[in-house]
């Protein structure tokens, strides 16, 4: 399974079916392949792979091999005359439910402070971080005062560490509700056989909405009374590799920003109106707490971020300089939520934003769900909405662009393989998938289709980036519980190649590496092999897709 790559789930009957070959002394464009039925062992499609280009990304040359004229269903094996076979995938009709429900379950196999005890994945972990009921505010800045004790308590575990952090979790919870949104299909009732305890008490809500209620309620604790929302919590300093009811020492609040008030103003705004025809009560209850972050955010239209002493010593920053990102995407899912003129105001203050080209999500950058709840809102102004349009499509053209010319079929470019490459694979995938929505267009759900075929195992490494996944997958991610406990969680995306390093793991070889191959499968290699609730949000949006029976 090393040379020969291919989604190692499997592929659409109906979709493109593309094989990757390559390696340092790969030469043979021309060389035969055959389809193999594993079964029977019978040959049952064959042709030739195409002229060797090289790859720059994976410092190789590639061939394809294409068997897109094929599609009984089964599961095959691609054998490349002089490269070998690759591992065991399907053709079928239902693809990707499985992997969506892994994805899924991972979020709560994250959560905190509650037992779980998951018989599916064998996950057994004790509450933790029950201290987060008492989290210790850091700072005084006249409205908290140093000391004062907030209940933060709950929400999911970030990553393969501790901390819990606005930025991130908006953009998950985003991503996710967006998923369910769009392909309401792919989330069948009773879909997170949740572990004892954990089911939602609330039987008429979908799981994935009880899931990221769980989340909800944690970011809710996380603003004030005058609507300003802390930036993160975390201890003082890092845990060690413990499990998380070993993690004893007090949490604080760290930090205030805009633009964690204003994501936290542009999710929670999209949750009002996602759960509104399930739960007015919690509804009601959300479209305050966002319009109480905009009241915040208008109160204080510069940028700000509060850095206090030791505050990223025992947590990730999630800094950025700037919020008009995420103040464009606030402003506009309020006034897709409410209708309101204000909002909408407020949203066409944003109009350079529109202008530009598309930019993917991330907990950097979340401008696309505003340009996304502003092309969506009613009364939204036409020439905006044409501005928008075009600004997606532009993107989504040059992804398929790049992707045609790359070696793996993605839209990655040399310098996107940086810490989450696999994150941003998953964030073109769904760029695709939405300029798909405004303007269908086949190449665009192909190459979406590309990307996940990638993040499954069709990589210039062999690894699948999901965990659980696929053959070849991450067996050591850099995460606490799944290490302490001795457990792989499933279903977790990793960072995935990263030129740059971050980690003494990875320092020492990344050189050496093709940017396409610098990955390593080890625990301490936190910049390529950690998991994050943010990388997992985008491929749950792609998988829902194509999971989805009825799209
Ligand atoms: O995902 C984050 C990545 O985009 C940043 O480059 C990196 C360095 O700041 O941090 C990543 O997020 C980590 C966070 O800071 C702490 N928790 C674990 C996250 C995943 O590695």
């Amino acid at each position: 399974g090393e040379a020969v790559k291919v989604s190692q789930v499997g592929y659409p009957v109906g979709a493109a079916k593309i094989g990757i070959v390559g390696g340092e002394k790969w030469e043979d464009g021309g060389a035969a392949f055959q389809l193999i039925e594993v079964e029977s062992g019978n040959p049952v499609f064959s042709g030739t792979v195409t002229e060797p280009l090289f790859d720059a990304a994976a410092g190789e040359k590639v061939s394809k091999a294409d068997f897109s004229a094929y599609n009984e269903p089964g599961v095959y094996q691609l054998a490349v005359a002089g490269a070998g076979r690759s591992f065991p995938f399907e053709i079928g009709e239902n693809l990707y439910a499985k992997e969506l429900t892994m994805l899924l379950r991972s979020y709560t196999l994250q959560r905190v402070g509650v037992d779980i005890d998951d018989s599916i994945s064998g996950v057994k972990v004790p509450a933790g971080h029950l201290q987060d009921r008492e989290t210790i505010v850091s700072f005084d800045d006249g409205i908290s005062k140093k000391g004062d004790i907030i209940d933060a308590s709950g929400g999911w575990y970030d990553a393969g560490d501790f901390g819990k952090y606005i930025s991130p979790a908006a953009v998950t919870v985003a991503q996710l509700l967006l998923a369910f949104e769009l392909n309401p299909g792919a989330f069948p009732e009773g879909q997170m056989s949740f572990p004892p305890g954990l089911e939602s008490a609330q039987p008429e809500l979908p799981d994935v909405l009880a899931e990221v209620r769980y989340e909800l309620d944690w970011m809710l604790k996380m603003q004030r009374e005058d609507g300003a929302v802390f930036h993160k919590m975390s201890g003082a300093a890092w845990p060690g590799f413990i499990m998380p009811h070993q993690d004893k020492q007090p949490r604080y609040m760290y930090g205030l920003s805009t633009f964690s008030t204003a994501q936290f103003a542009g999710a929670i705004a999209q949750a009002a109106r996602i759960y509104e025809p399930y739960d007015k009560e919690f509804a009601a209850v959300l479209l305050e707490a966002a319009e109480r972050a905009q009241r915040y955010l208008d109160a204080n239209p510069s940028f700000s971020y509060r850095q206090d002493e030791g505050q990223d010593d025992g947590s990730g920053a999630y800094g950025k300089g700037s919020d008009r990102e995420e103040r464009l995407w606030a402003a506009a899912e309020l006034f897709r939520t409410t209708g309101k003129d204000a909002y909408r105001d407020a949203a066409n203050a944003f109009d350079d934003l529109l202008g530009k080209n598309a930019q993917v999500v991330s907990w950097s950058d979340a401008s696309l769900l505003g340009l996304w709840a502003y092309y969506h809102a009613e009364g939204a102004d036409p020439e905006r909405k044409g501005k928008i349009m075009d600004a997606m499509t532009r993107s989504a053209d040059a992804i398929v662009q790049r992707s045609a010319a790359d070696g793996y079929l993605t839209g990655l470019r040399l310098q996107d393989y940086h810490w989450a490459s696999a994150k941003v694979a998953g964030a073109y995938g769904s760029l695709l998938l939405l300029a798909n929505e405004l303007k269908p267009a086949p190449a665009y759900e192909q190459v979406a289709l590309e990307h996940l075929h990638y993040l499954f195992g069709r990589t210039a490494t062999g690894y699948s980036y999901v965990t659980a996944v696929g053959k070849k997958y991450p067996n050591n991610p850099h995460h606490r519980t799944g290490h302490a406990s001795g457990v792989l969680f499933p279903g977790l995306v990793v960072g995935g190649p990263n030129r740059e390093g971050g980690d003494p793991d990875l320092n020492e070889v990344k050189d050496k590496l093709a940017p396409a191959k610098a990955y390593l499968d080890v625990l301490g290699s936190y910049s390529s092999n950690e998991y994050a609730i943010d990388y997992n949000a985008p491929v749950v949006f792609l998988t829902a897709h194509f999971a989805n029976p009825g799209r």
